[in-house]
């Protein structure tokens, strides 16, 4: 299986995260990527291409062009107004506010565009998280010219990035970007399943009312979990979509008996999509050890993960999301590639 992969995922390197009142190194942070590149290097899995550009339209197609604009400029605005550290959104249009306004500040902007806290925008993020949007297209591209499965190893990660906001460390939806993007050439139907630990709020809203993609989340549940106020069973699509979001919340200490069984009824919803691709928003941080999330997968669920994925037997493109057990991350990443790829015939193209 190829891996698209740019090393310009390296300027984005945000020094500071808000958790638990206090301003860390981010978890989401670039070493992430050398366990990942590290692991699949020595499996002798290292088969990678680089990104080729494909410009504004398929990200103006999934988002708010007032909202790309913003990000694009965000760290100058920040910088010009005399801020000294990264920028941090401090002020949002809570349910007393309005919400009609945009205002001129970089603080009201942030806050108009932000859905959490913990993501600073730092110098180059905007130029990597268009380099993770090309990663995607490239990889889907390869996954449509195929029909076979291709792993898009983006940073930043994306499925937090809603129609208009950025947080949970995602700027631009990457995997959206690419759903779309698929769907425009040729695949009439594409599923996504979701597999972070965290609920994929931007995925969903993106799709929301669609019934041309089927998006299927397993997560912990939002009321002990970020993103908290979305994710819940109930939210199953509006107007069109209605039917076509499918969400899985799962509580603390979940194990891979609970997550495995979760993840064979949304295997069972997109069989009955009758997919014609399969985007998976690959997300590691269902790991026992993952320092932010609460579930409770080893190392060898991944491996027979992966092979469940494969029994879809659909074109199938993995997206990088999230996954923070550093040491760990390479090793639980790779073994869904290679999981897969032992259970699929259409991989090896
Ligand atoms: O999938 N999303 C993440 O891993 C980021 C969660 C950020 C929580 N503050
Ligand atoms: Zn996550």
């Amino acid at each position: 299986m190829k891996t698209v992969f740019t090393e310009r995922h390296r300027l984005r390197n945000s020094q500071t995260e808000l958790y638990g009142g206090t301003l860390v190194r981010p978890f989401e942070c670039p070493e992430r990527m050398d366990f990942i590149t590290g692991e699949l290097n020595k499996r002798g899995l290292g088969d990678f291409v680089e990104p080729k550009e494909y410009g504004m339209d398929p990200v103006l197609a999934v988002h708010d062009a007032g909202f790309v604009d913003f990000l694009s400029k965000a760290w100058k605005i920040w910088i010009d107004s005399g801020y000294e550290g990264e920028a941090i959104t401090t002020v949002w249009p809570a349910r007393s506010y309005r919400s009609d306004k945009i205002p001129n500040h970089i603080d009201g902007l942030l806050g108009y565009y932000a859905l959490a806290s913990e993501t600073s925008i730092s110098e180059g993020t905007w130029e990597a998280a268009l380099a993770s949007k090309d990663v995607a297209l490239t990889a889907a591209d390869i996954v449509l010219a195929d029909k076979g499965a291709a792993f898009a190893l983006c940073r930043p990660p994306g499925h937090h990035a809603a129609t208009s906001q950025f947080g949970g460390y995602c700027f631009l939806n990457n995997a959206a970007i690419a759903a779309n993007h698929m769907r425009g050439k040729g695949a009439a139907r594409v599923a996504i399943l979701d597999v972070d630990f965290h609920h994929g709020n931007g995925t969903q809203e993106i799709f929301y009312g669609r019934d041309d993609v089927l998006f299927v989340s397993l997560h912990g549940d939002p009321m002990d979990a970020f993103p908290h106020f979305l994710g819940y069973a109930d939210e199953t699509g509006s107007g069109a979509g209605e039917g076509y979001t499918a969400n899985f919340p799962l509580p603390r200490g979940a194990d891979y008996g609970v997550w495995g069984a979760a993840l064979d009824e949304g295997l069972r919803r997109i069989a009955d999509f009758r997919a014609d691709a399969l985007v998976v928003s690959l997300g590691v941080d269902t790991f026992e050890k993952d320092p932010i999330s609460f579930f409770k997968l080893r190392s060898q669920d991944f491996t027979d993960y992966g092979k469940r994925i494969a029994g879809a037997d659909l074109p199938t493109l993995f997206v990088m999301e999230g996954g923070y057990a550093v040491e760990e991350i390479g090793i639980n990443t790779v073994n869904v590639l290679d999981g897969f790829m032992s259970a699929a015939s259409r991989a090896k193209a």
